[in-house]
């Protein structure tokens, strides 16, 4: 059976464009810097993001971890919202392999932190307490819905991060979702930060790889990282050569995938035991729950569509979250609300 599959943009497959500019990849050893593929990535991503240099990595995970050990030492802390990725979802990499500490504060709706929040978290310079280090944004936000920042929300924060001796990383997943979304280059939202990750294997549907931007001796000392924690990869211009289409012929349309989730939102609004937020979707995230009245358990749901054919996941109980991507139609944006109308309508 095939599946619409809605769980995440993560389940993308790589595009036929995409299988053949990898099978025609020229690669060299990486480690020594000499694969071309992967340099030429590396540097349009640092272009886009308007940062000095990039390095590819695994995944947005390894990103992040050595997004935050570069900026960080041990027993340094860094302040991060409550629902951010690299907080949630990272299994606490910073802490358990950097002996990095947290201080997390809330998320606005938005995915934001407030300013006075922020400031209230930052250390006095007291033996007793870790230093203050970093500032973690997550644009666009996960865990709050798919919503974005702008950039004078990144811009007002790098700034108060900065005058006060403090870094800026962003978790910028998806930050060409964010762009596209407020019709800006992502380096308006990226320029204003110190270090920026984005993904290649989401929205983008390249099969792996992030890239980590910044400037040329942060890049460099993320580079000793990324080979402590066997990151080093050989000839993986084969996968850069993926992450390269997606750059280029991607990102300019993922506002379908925002249109897409819209359609689905608006038909699923008018489903009568379903609750949307009227605010969603930001992006190419639609998030649900079931209303008191429908009987059925977070994981029957799953299954009862399944049968169905649509795939969805879970984000609490009986919440759920549907992503738009590019394998996702418009014809299949009826079928789902048709399954849902047959579920729980
Ligand atoms: N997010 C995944 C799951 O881990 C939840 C998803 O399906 O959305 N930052 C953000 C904002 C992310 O959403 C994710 C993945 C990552 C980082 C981590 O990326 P990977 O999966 O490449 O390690």
């Amino acid at each position: 059976m095939s599946y619409i599959d809605l769980r995440s943009d993560t389940v993308t497959q790589p595009t036929p464009e995409m299988r053949e500019a990898m099978a025609k990849a020229e690669v060299g050893d990486d480690v020594y810097g000499e694969d071309p593929t992967i340099n030429r990535l590396q540097e349009l991503a640092a272009e886009k993001m308007g940062k000095q240099a990039g390095l590819f990595v695994a995944s947005g995970t390894m990103g992040n971890l050595i997004a935050v050990l570069s900026h960080c030492q041990r027993g340094d802390e860094v302040i991060v919202g409550k629902k951010n990725h690299v907080f949630v979802h990272e299994a606490g990499g910073m802490s358990a392999l950097g002996g990095v500490h947290s201080c997390q504060l809330p998320n606005q709706p938005d995915g934001s932190l407030l300013l006075e929040d922020v400031a209230g978290a930052v250390r006095p310079d007291d033996l007793h307490e870790p230093v203050t280090r970093l500032v973690c944004l997550e644009n666009t936000h996960n865990g709050c819905g798919g919503v974005y920042q702008t950039p004078d929300y990144t811009h007002q924060m790098a700034e108060w991060a900065h005058s006060h001796g403090l870094s800026v990383h962003l978790d910028g997943a998806r930050i060409f979702n964010a762009a596209v979304a407020q019709g800006v280059p992502a380096s308006q939202l990226s320029g204003p930060v110190d270090s920026v990750t984005f993904c290649l294997s989401k929205g983008l549907c390249a099969p792996v790889g992030s890239v980590l931007c910044g400037s040329q001796p942060y890049i460099a000392k993320a580079r000793r990282l990324r080979k402590m924690l066997g990151g080093g990869m050989r000839q993986a211009g084969i996968l850069a050569a993926a992450g390269l289409v997606a750059l280029e012929k991607m990102v300019v349309r993922l506002g379908e995938d925002h249109a897409r989730a819209k359609k689905l939102a608006d038909g699923l609004r008018l489903v009568p035991g379903l609750q949307l937020d009227p605010k969603t979707p930001a992006t190419n995230m639609v998030f649900l729950s079931l209303r008191p009245e429908v009987q059925c358990t977070t994981d029957e749901l799953i299954e009862k569509l399944k049968k169905r054919g649509v795939l969805i996941g879970a984000t609490g109980e009986r919440q759920y979250r549907l992503v738009t991507h590019y394998w996702i139609e418009d014809a299949d944006v009826q079928e789902v609300i048709e399954a849902f109308r047959r579920v729980v309508g």
